[in-house]
C-alpha cells in the first residue's frame, strides 16, 4: 500500500466504501467526517452528482482519443476554463494525470525552454528542504522530506540543490495566517545562486505552502523576494500548487493569494476534484513561445503521457469548474479563513501542542514528538480520531487539516472538537 504502515493496516483495515458531502462511510457503516478533502483533492465535497454524470456521459460518447498528432474540442474548452482563472499571462496548459507527473513535466519544459533560447547549459533545479513534488524521479529529486530521499539516494536527479526550509517554531509559534519571521530566508537563494553561478541554473520550485511536511507557511514577503531574485538572474520560478490549487489558499491559486506570479504552475487534485485522476502544468505564454521554432511538421516538445487530456478526465474537470463558479468555491477558503483560524488555534494549550499553523482552509497542530518514538503520538492521534469519526492526515508528528471547501462551520466545531478531546486524551 502507498505510504501506509502496512502491517498496522491489514491487523486493523480502515475501509472506506461510500461518500457523500463532507462525509465517509466505512464498509460497517461507520460515519467519517472528512477533514482532508481525501488527500486534499475533493475540494467540491464528495458524490457531486454534475460530475458523475459528466463523466458517464463522455464515456458513453467517446471513451478515449489520442493526444498525440490528434486533438478533442473539450481539452481545449478546459485549457481555456483554466487559463480564465489562472494568474497574469499564464494562458498555456499541459495535461498529465497526477501531480507527479506535472512536477516532472514542468522540470522539463524548463530546461527545455532554456535550451531552446540558447542556454542549454541552464540544467540545474533548486528545490527546498521539506518539499513535497510527488514521487517521480525528478520530483523526489527537488523533494526535501527525507524518507521519501534515503532509500533512493543514489538515484537522484544531478546538479540539484535545496533551499532551507521556512518552518521555525521558535520564532513563529502559534502565528495566525502568514508569520512574520523569516523572509530573509529567500536571500538564501542568492548564495546557492553565487555558488553555482546563474548560467547553470534552470528553475526553483517551491510549494507556496508546503503540505505533505506539514503545513510550511511562507514567511510574509518570502516569495516575492524569491521572485525578484529568479528575475534578476533570468530563472524560472516553478510553483507546484498540487494542493494549494483549486480554492485552497483562498484564491483560485495561492500566487494570486500571495500576489505572486511564477512562470510555470504545477497542479492536479483539486482540478477534477479527485474523481477522475488529472495534472496540469499552466505556463506563462513566453514559455510557450520559445518552443515555437523551427520547421513546421516538427514536434516541439518531446513528452507526453498516453491520458494526457483523456477525454473523461476533461469532462470530470470541467463539471468540476462548473462547481466551482456556481458556488464560488475558489474563494469560500477566504470567506471562511477568520472562523477557521479562530477554531485551530483553541487547541492552542492543549497538552503537547507545540504549534497551531493555519492559511485559507489549511491547518497544521503540531505536537510535541515523544521520546525515542517520534511520529507515533500524532498516529495514535490519527486512529483515535477515526475511531470517533473524523478523519484527519498525519505527517510525523504533526495532524493536517484541509476539509472539502464546502465545509460548515458546524462541520469545523466537530472537527475541532474531536481533535482537541483525542489530544487530551493521548499521553
Ligand atoms: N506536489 C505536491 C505539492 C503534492 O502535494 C504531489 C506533487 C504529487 O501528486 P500525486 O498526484 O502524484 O500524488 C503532491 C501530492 C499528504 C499527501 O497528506 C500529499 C500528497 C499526496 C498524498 C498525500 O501528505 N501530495
Amino acid at each position: 500500500m502507498p505510504f501506509t504502515a502496512n502491517r498496522q493496516f491489514k491487523a486493523h483495515p480502515r475501509l472506506l466504501a461510500r461518500a457523500e458531502g463532507m462525509h465517509y462511510w466505512t464498509a460497517d457503516g461507520h460515519q467519517v467526517i472528512d477533514a482532508v478533502a481525501g488527500l486534499w483533492c475533493v475540494n467540491a465535497g464528495h458524490g457531486r452528482r454534475e460530475i458523475s454524470e459528466a463523466v458517464a456521459r463522455q464515456l458513453s460518447v467517446m471513451e478515449y482519443a489520442p493526444a498525440f498528432q490528434m486533438g478533442h474540442p473539450i481539452a481545449f474548452e478546459l485549457a481555456n476554463r483554466l487559463a480564465a482563472i489562472a494568474p497574469p499571462g499564464m494562458d498555456r496548459v499541459f495535461f498529465t494525470n497526477s501531480g507527479s507527473e506535472s512536477v516532472d513535466t514542468a522540470l522539463k519544459i524548463a530546461i527545455g525552454y532554456h535550451r531552446a533560447r540558447g542556454a542549454g547549459q541552464r540544467t540545474r533545479f533548486i528545490g527546498r528542504e521539506m518539499g513535497y513534488h510527488g514521487v517521480g524521479f525528478g520530483g523526489m529529486s527537488v523533494g526535501g522530506m527525507v524518507n521519501n530521499r534515503k532509500f533512493f539516494g543514489s538515484s537522484m536527479l544531478p546538479g540539484v540543490d535545496h533551499l532551507p526550509h521556512t518552518l521555525d517554531i521558535g520564532h513563529n509559534a502559534f502565528s495566525r495566517g502568514l508569520p512574520q519571521w523569516g523572509m530573509h530566508l529567500a536571500n538564501e537563494l542568492e548564495r546557492l545562486v553565487a555558488l553555482h553561478d546563474a548560467s547553470t541554473i534552470a528553475a526553483v520550485i517551491v510549494e507556496p505552502i508546503s503540505g505533505s511536511a506539514g503545513v510550511l507557511l511562507p514567511p510574509v514577503g518570502y516569495l516575492k523576494r524569491l521572485r525578484e531574485i529568479c528575475d534578476k538572474h533570468d530563472i524560472l520560478l516553478i510553483f507546484d500548487e498540487v494542493i494549494t490549487g483549486f480554492g485552497r489558499a483562498g484564491k483560485p491559486f495561492a500566487a494570486q493569494a500571495f500576489d505572486v506570479t511564477p512562470d510555470l504552475m504545477t497542479t492536479a487534485k483539486g482540478l477534477s476534484n479527485g474523481a477522475i485522476p488529472m495534472g496540469a502544468v499552466f505556463t506563462q505564454r513566453k514559455v510557450y513561445d520559445a518552443f515555437m521554432q523551427g520547421p513546421e511538421n516538427t514536434i516541439e516538445l518531446f513528452h507526453g503521457y498516453t491520458y494526457s487530456a483523456h477525454p473523461v478526465a476533461c469532462a470530470a474537470a470541467l463539471a468540476t469548474l462548473d462547481i466551482y463558479t456556481k458556488e464560488e468555491l475558489l474563494t469560500r477558503a477566504a470567506a471562511l479563513s477568520p472562523t477557521w483560524e479562530d477554531a485551530v488555534h483553541s487547541m492552542r494549550g492543549l497538552p503537547h501542542v507545540i504549534d497551531v499553523r493555519n492559511y485559507g482552509l489549511i491547518a497544521a497542530v503540531e505536537l510535541e514528538p515523544s521520546a525515542g518514538t517520534p511520529g507515533a503520538r500524532a498516529f495514535e492521534v490519527f486512529l483515535k480520531c477515526f475511531e470517533r469519526g473524523v478523519m484527519v492526515r498525519q505527517s510525523g508528528d504533526v495532524i493536517a487539516l484541509s476539509p472539502p471547501l464546502i465545509v460548515e462551520r458546524g462541520h469545523i466545531a466537530q472537527i475541532v472538537e474531536t481533535l482537541s478531546q483525542v489530544i487530551r486524551e493521548t499521553a
